[in-house]
């Protein structure tokens, strides 16, 4: 086996030396035959689909906590200069067994809602301060080692998160920081949401069947019961969205729960959006070498060993439909391939016809900068890595489209 640094030099960015590939089809059953209708696909394929996720990637989802509370921890009525209504809420998380675990949630909602608004939800890299300009938010982030939680952290993803436009668009936004629920290292399992289920000190060897990523998705759905209860906000149409790490943990998310009414990946590249089958930038070598927490163990046996695979990512995105899907690129992010990840949505057009509906509707790469909208949308704007208001335009835009119509 390579080292890690030999992996990460040898990864390729030549299209031409991309290797050839069959890929498999969501719609073939174990035995032979293909899924004929929407039904045969909800009924046994997608479950089916589902559990081979959970065996072979992102392992299992926790079970809800014996007992989950939502505290109101503050409430400004003049926030972003008046025009949103902020709130910060502590979902606190209770099991029989004693352990307890709390994370925070801030959330944004138009001051001038006449009723329940749609909303964005999507957990951040570097707290809840760093997510806002306003320097009144509670610090999160505590329970990453290392994590900058000075005061200078203050307002650093601001860009990033946009929320007076979302505001002046109509629709509430709330985050999270993801390393309230799992602190992003392979020796923070005992700091993690696991602890609740293994009476306190989560050990490192639930990676065997467990991950990352699922512990992140399953955040993502707790943010949402957290929702459900808040009336200025409709939960019914909620989208969830995610950069990166997060957006793949977003598109886990969304497979596993269908209240997720939009799902939205940014830059979400290797084990995210990108078909893995095209060894295009970072790779399942890589990755697993680099992030083994993010995946299960057994995921490992792919490591150089992609053709091996019985599916891929349009696998994922499918298990999404017929919901709205938005996969996102950056013309620089070479790494995640965006090629890659524009063809998970293309292959996913077979699921979604089940349901009636044009999936992409072309197998062309738009340029830069002009999105293809529909029920999968591709977009990828010119420039690196990042989630900007760019990428927020086109997100607010299939918001009108999705999340305003019954
Ligand atoms: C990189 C990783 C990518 C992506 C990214 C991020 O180091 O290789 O898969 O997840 O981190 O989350 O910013």
């Amino acid at each position: 086996m390579k080292t890690r640094e030999e992996l990460i030099s040898a990864a390729n960015y030549d299209e031409s030396r991309v290797p050839s590939y069959t890929l498999p089809s969501p719609l073939d059953k174990a035995d032979g035959s293909k899924v004929a209708n929407a039904f045969e696909w909800v009924n046994f394929q997608r479950p089916r689909i589902l559990e081979l996720y959970k065996n072979e990637l992102y392992g299992k989802l926790p079970p809800r906590p014996d007992r989950t509370s939502f505290e109101l921890l503050s409430c400004r009525e003049d926030a972003l200069g008046g025009i949103a209504v902020r709130k910060e809420y502590r979902i606190h998380f209770e099991m029989n067994n004693g352990v307890s675990h709390a994370i925070d949630m801030l959330l944004y909602i138009p001051a001038n809602a006449a009723g329940p608004v749609p909303a964005f939800l999507g957990l951040n890299f570097k707290g809840n301060h760093a997510a806002t300009p306003e320097k009144d938010v509670l610090i999160t982030g505590q329970r990453m080692p290392g994590l900058d939680i000075s005061d200078e952290s203050r307002g650093v993803q601001t860009a990033r998160w946009n929320f007076e436009e979302t505001i002046r668009r109509g629709y509430a936004s709330a985050t999270i920081c993801y390393h309230d629920i799992f602190p992003d290292g392979p020796e923070h399992w005992d700091k993690s949401i696991y602890r609740l289920f293994c009476g306190n000190a989560a050990p490192a060897s639930m990676n065997e069947s467990y991950s990352a990523i699922s512990a992140w998705a399953w955040g993502l759905s707790r943010a949402l019961d957290c929702l459900e209860t808040e009336p200025m906000v409709n939960a019914a149409k909620v989208a969830v969205h995610g950069h990166s790490r997060l957006g793949k943990s977003s598109l886990w998310a969304g497979a596993n729960d269908p209240r997720f009414r939009l799902v939205i990946s940014n830059d979400s590249g290797c084990a995210g959006a990108a078909l893995f089958k095209r060894c295009y930038g970072e790779n399942v070598a890589i990755i697993k070498s680099r992030f083994p927490h993010w995946f299960r163990d057994s995921f490992a046996k792919y490591m150089e060993n992609e053709a091996s695979m019985t599916f891929d990512q349009h696998f994922l995105i499918s298990l999404i439909a017929p919901r709205p899907v938005c996969i996102a690129s950056a013309t620089e992010d070479l790494w995640a391939d965006p090629k890659g990840e524009f063809l998970s949505g293309v292959h996913a057009a077979e699921v979604y016809r089940l349901f009636g509906v044009e999936g992409l509707g072309t197998d062309v790469m738009p340029p830069p900068d002009t999105p293809l909208t529909g029920q999968v949308s591709y977009h990828l704007r010119t420039g690196k890595h990042d989630q900007t208001p760019q990428d927020w335009a086109h997100y607010l835009d299939l918001a009108d489209t999705y999340l305003r119509t019954e």
